[in-house]
């Protein structure tokens, strides 16, 4: 535990941790039911294209959500890929820039122009009265991201998707099992999106799934997942190969079988990190709505350094010196990263929300791969870090330039 300035990693103190402490290790579920499971699909040699635990997958996640059709792929962007493709969307889509780089990609790619709306402070959300501002006649569809889980306002969205004629996506990547007054994300708009990356807490190694009620557009989605293939010699449309393999199925049944472990597990972790960084000046937890279902996969922090003396970023400094790879997502938002950052050098003016909120979050590490003591020590080295802001600062000043109140030896990755 730190008890003096001299104790920190970052001024010669032994690290917190030996090993380094990431924000989404895997979760593993049961291990014996994985090998039973692959051992299963080695004897029957059926490796992918639809096999049968791709469909007990997609039936398994189609119940969960209460929703009509699941249609599995290989990873969380391809799925969003198609079913921009399904919608025939063209010309422009407003999207948040408060998102990892693959939504505004996912247009990108096909030649759809991103409009980057700003966000509600509050919420992280796509804030819907700026997304009023921006349609114009170009503007196809709307994509709302349910950021670390939370929804977005999903009744204003839809109400001027309906009255603009526009269609609504949600890319739902981190609110799997996750609820809106009540009904689970995934059932709102024209197709959500899941994905199941490795370090999502529910995780299929690499994958992703679209999900929706419109028959016409799953069918759409799931040619276009195959090649457009309806037989063997005959296919009725244009595709790609995004078909999610046996053994990725596998990991996602053996998964759902502890996905509520997982979620609890993430839950109590929460509320560690609740206790343990209340009423710290300059430093909020983002919370989560008891009222609905959440997965509580991200500890998110945001340090306001008008009310405390250590910046976000030298924040998260001493912590990497601790071994403790606190993030930040989504840094420094998609409009400040190529291609965006050239042909649209004049968005941060109309984001000052997202400007101001990307410098200011951090996410800490959580999931099966810690608990209660390794929250405790993480939160001592938070709150010993604020309470002595301005002794730290005094330090870091003497021994570097006041520009960057970092020592570059620590070398922090660019992402
Ligand atoms: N939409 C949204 C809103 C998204 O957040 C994402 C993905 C997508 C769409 C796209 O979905 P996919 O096409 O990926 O299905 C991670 C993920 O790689 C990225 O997929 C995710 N968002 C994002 C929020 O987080 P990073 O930058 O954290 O790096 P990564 O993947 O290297 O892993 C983080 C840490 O976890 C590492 O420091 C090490 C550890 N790790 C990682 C892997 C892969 C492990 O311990 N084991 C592992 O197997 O992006």
């Amino acid at each position: 535990m730190k008890s003096h300035i001299d104790n920190l990693a970052i001024f010669g103190g032994p690290p917190a941790f030996r090993e380094k402490l990431h924000v989404g290790r895997p979760n593993v579920g049961n291990r014996e039911r994985l090998r039973q499971r692959i051992e299963d699909l080695l004897d029957r040699r059926w490796l992918t294209n639809q096999g049968p635990y791709v469909q007990e997958l997609e039936g398994q996640i189609a119940d969960m959500l209460g929703v009509k059709h699941c249609v599995a792929m290989c990873n969380g962007t391809i799925a969003l890929e198609i079913a921009i493709r399904a919608l025939e969307l063209s010309g422009e889509v407003i999207l948040p820039s408060f998102t990892f780089i693959a939504t505004a990609h996912a247009l990108q790619w096909q030649k759809i122009t991103p409009i980057f709306c700003d966000i509600d402070p509050l919420t992280h959300n796509i804030d819907p009265k700026r997304v009023e501002e921006l349609i114009t006649p170009q503007t196809s569809a709307i994509i709302g991201v349910h950021l670390w889980g939370r929804p977005c306002d999903i009744d204003a969205l839809t109400h001027i998707a309906r009255q603009r004629n526009l269609r609504l996506l949600f890319d739902a990547a981190h609110a799997f099992s996750c609820s809106y007054k009540g009904r689970m994300l995934g059932t709102f708009g024209d197709v959500a999106i899941f994905r199941f990356h490795a370090t999502k807490f529910f995780n299929t190694f690499e994958g992703g799934a679209a999900v929706s009620n419109n028959n016409d557009l799953a069918r759409k989605v799931r040619l276009m997942h195959n090649f457009g293939f309806t037989g063997y010699d005959e296919v009725s449309d244009i595709g790609t190969n995004a078909k999610m393999s046996e053994v990725a199925a596998a990991m996602g049944l053996t998964s759902l079988e502890s996905i509520d472990e997982f979620i609890e597990k993430n839950r109590q972790n929460y509320e560690h990190y609740r206790q343990l960084l209340a009423e710290l000046p300059g430093l909020s937890l983002l919370t989560y709505d008891e009222r609905e279902k959440s997965n509580y996969q991200y500890i998110v922090i945001e340090v306001d350094d008008d009310l405390t003396a250590v910046s976000r970023d030298l924040l998260q400094e001493i912590l990497w010196a601790e071994n403790v790879l606190a993030r930040r997502y989504f840094y420094p938002g998609c409009h400040n990263m190529e291609p965006y950052r050239s042909y649209l050098p004049d968005a941060c003016m109309s984001l000052p929300n997202t400007e101001r909120l990307v410098r200011r979050v951090l996410t800490l590490p959580t999931g099966t791969a810690i608990g209660p003591s390794e929250v405790a020590r993480i939160c001592n080295v938070i709150r010993f870090t604020i309470g002595h802001g301005n002794e730290i600062v005094h330090r870091l000043l003497q021994h570097t330039t006041p520009q960057s109140l970092v020592p570059p030896s620590l070398g922090l990755p660019s992402k």
